[in-house]
């Protein structure tokens, strides 16, 4: 199936047209370049040269870890493995290396959902650590969903840090949406509230709100994400219709952990790996899907507005595997 029908039908900021899947795929190889070189290259390079032996799958092992794919979730894709090689008696290591690839993608199928936007506003909430990208991305979103016809409204509901409603405006302006925004210091409840008024009386299709990733030592952030969220369905019950929580691809296995408190404290929907572009542990997406149980929806692949992808499975493993030129 092409990566076009594949998409097809996943939300209404799924790429349009062939050309733009294409054009999705390329950033996603390119930003998987890292990983690719420097830990998924070798894998397939292992495969090429030895014959299948518990020396190989160490090596194999030791290096999907080393990718961040993390320890058990790569115990978890070795065991799936030789469990078919043992069933289907399977001796060549080109075979080996198919079975693994896919592996890796069933485990991020298995995350699939599709985003479904019947009511109006389509409300989405971004939640996060400090510094994970929160903010870029809801000006890389806005900017998808303003390409596509859709009327967005952003709300600054970060008003801990300094300088974080400015950034959001600022992008605001760049993209060009409005902001809700009270400034720094402000009710993070009343922005959303605010938001949620405004967007139902301006007729807007998608409203996108930002969050804080730290707040005052005695202030618990996971408290005060359940307090917005109740905020929300005090406007409209059945929002927020996803709740998108950011991990920054750098931080590893860190993340991983970041993930595993959010998802347990918040009604993750889907999951943004941000800075892809930046690291060679691209196998976080493995430990995401298998572990927090919920899929990888969005990469980014750069700084600006337009450096984002859409996740597709089968496109992220086979970039990973992709015989360098
Ligand atoms: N290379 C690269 N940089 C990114 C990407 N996404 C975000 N960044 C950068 O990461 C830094 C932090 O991004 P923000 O969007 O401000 O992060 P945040 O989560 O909103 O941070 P706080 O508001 O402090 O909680 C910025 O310098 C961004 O340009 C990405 O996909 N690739
Ligand atoms: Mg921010």
């Amino acid at each position: 199936m092409s990566l076009f029908k594949r998409l097809f039908g996943r939300g209404i900021d799924a790429p349009r047209t062939e050309a733009e899947a294409d054009t999705e795929a390329a950033q996603l190889s390119t930003a998987t370049e890292r990983t690719r070189k420097s830990f998924f290259g070798q894998i397939a390079a292992l495969f090429r040269s030895a014959a299948l032996s518990p020396e190989l799958w160490d090596d194999i092992e030791a290096l999907l870890v080393q990718a961040d794919v993390g320890i058990n979730t790569t115990t978890e894709l070795i065991t799936r493995v030789k469990e078919r090689i043992r069933r289907e008696g399977v001796k060549e290591p080109a075979v080996a290396q198919q079975m693994l690839h896919d592996e890796m993608v069933r485990m991020l199928q298995d995350q699939e959902r599709p985003v479904t936007q019947s009511t109006k506003p389509h409300v989405v909430l971004v939640v996060g650590v400090n510094g994970a990208g929160k903010t870029t991305l809801i000006a890389k979103l806005a900017h998808r969903y303003l390409d596509r016809g859709q009327k967005v409204l952003l709300a600054a509901g970060d008003t801990f840090r300094a300088a974080a409603a400015e950034q959001l405006e600022t992008w605001g302006q760049r993209v060009g949406v409005p902001v809700v925004s009270r400034g720094q210091g402000g009710d993070p409840g009343a922005v959303v509230y605010d938001a949620m008024e405004t967007a139902t009386t301006t007729d807007c299709d998608v409203v996108i709100i930002d969050t804080a990733g730290r707040l005052h030592a005695k202030v618990n952030l996971m408290q005060e994400l359940t307090k917005l969220r109740n905020i929300i369905r005090r406007k409209m019950p059945d929002a927020p219709h996803e709740v998108i929580l950011v991990i920054d691809a750098t931080t590893g296995q860190n993340g991983v952990l970041q993930a595993k408190a959010f998802a347990a404290a918040s009604d993750v929907t889907a999951v943004a790996i941000t800075k892809m572009d930046g690291t060679a542990k691209g196998g976080i997406a493995f430990a995401i899907a298998q572990e927090i149980q919920r899929p990888v929806r969005y990469v980014g692949t750069g700084e600006k507005m337009t450096d984002l992808a859409l996740f597709d499975a089968t496109t992220f493993v086979d970039a990973l595997f992709a015989r360098q030129q």
